[in-house]
């Protein structure tokens, strides 16, 4: 199930935790603060899920593929992860839903620092556009994960600094008061 938590400044792998010590939890309220939402749902049933159907039709996703993230199935492995793990936004949401593994999504907080949010089988994560946030493996190198997206996909990734895009602006403005 889903974890999160802020992260320790070490330098030490980018697949470790990294958590504090002593730990300091981020609930799902806390995330959804930032706009980050979640969903639980049975990957066993993904191919033929009228609870994923639900969320597609109300949120619009009509768009879907699957990324199998391994050194044997992902072409470009190591350049894609280096990509993922650079801190970068989208003008769209980052929609994810792991079928099998784990992996981690870290996000920055209003403040600036990051949230690492553990995900695995059957976690769903909706990242707002406009967030600053990277990816990476956990040390079990393995995720495959189903990419939704509201109509044609647009991967496109922002590296920071990207402060100067509307929907940056449009993000920052959507913290005030919540
Ligand atoms: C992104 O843009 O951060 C990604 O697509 C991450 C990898 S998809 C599981
Ligand atoms: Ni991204």
């Amino acid at each position: 199930g889903i974890e999160a938590w802020y992260m320790d400044s070490s330098e030490d792998d980018q697949r470790k935790p990294h958590k504090l010590e002593p730990n300091k939890p981020v609930s799902l309220e806390d995330l959804q603060k930032l706009g980050v939402f979640h969903w639980k749902l049975n990957a066993d049933l993904y191919e033929e899920d009228p609870e994923l159907e639900k969320i597609r039709k109300e949120q619009g996703y009509s768009y879907m593929d699957i990324i199998t993230i391994h050194r044997d199935t992902l072409p470009n492995y190591e350049d894609k992860l280096k990509m993922f793990f650079e801190e970068h936004l989208h003008l769209d949401d980052e929609i994810r839903y792991i079928l099998d593994g784990q992996a981690y999504f870290d996000i920055r907080d209003k403040e600036d620092q990051w949230i690492r949010i553990s995900m695995s089988k059957g976690d769903l994560i909706t990242l707002p556009a406009g967030i600053y946030h990277r990816f990476t493996l956990d040390e079990t190198n393995y995720t495959k994960a189903m990419r939704l997206f509201v109509g044609e996909p647009v991967w496109k990734a922002y590296n920071r600094p990207a402060d100067d895009f509307d929907i940056r602006k449009k993000y920052l403005a959507s913290l005030q008061g919540s």
